[in-house]
């Protein structure tokens, strides 16, 4: 192997990799609570990012839940959308998650015993973004807030 290109595969493994300065949030059901989340306020950095996983075993009663992630102030409008998707037939396909340009990052519905890991970046702007679980009837209760610091 030449240097160039140890070098190379040197980059390509640490581009793969979680950096240090990632943020990593682990969420579980809530051990009491069959609608929250173990933890629901999370601190992260602008533009920083961040891995969310969501194991969803040792709730109180098995059902799917997920993460979903709102721009400032707009839980409410959110929630309506998803309240909105309870006739709407394909909403089960769609993870009961509106397309909405408020949600800025999603993950599907997590079914018992199952995790499912996404990652995104942080927004820019400093802020309290909330999150919901879009399984139906969830939301009034399994929220959060993920803040965005400077
Ligand atoms: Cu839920």
């Amino acid at each position: 192997m030449t240097r160039c290109s140890a070098l190379f595969a040197a980059l390509v493994l640490s581009a793969s990799a979680v950096r240090a300065d990632d943020a990593v949030i682990e969420l579980k059901p809530h051990p009491a609570n069959p609608m929250g989340y173990a933890i629901s306020e999370f601190t992260v950095k602008t533009g920083q990012k961040v891995k969310v996983s969501f194991n969803n075993a040792g709730g109180l009663a098995p059902q799917p839940h997920n993460f979903v992630l709102c721009n400032p102030g707009t839980l409410d409008k959110v929630g309506a959308a998803v309240n909105a998707m309870m006739t709407d037939p394909t909403a089960m396909a769609k993870n009961f998650t509106p397309e909405s340009p408020d949600v800025i990052a999603k993950m599907k519905l997590v079914q018992p015993g199952q995790t499912e890991t996404i990652e995104f970046t942080a927004p820019a702007g400093v802020g309290d973004y909330p999150f919901l679980c879009t399984f139906p009837g969830h939301w009034l209760l399994m929220r959060g807030v993920l803040k965005v610091t400077q």
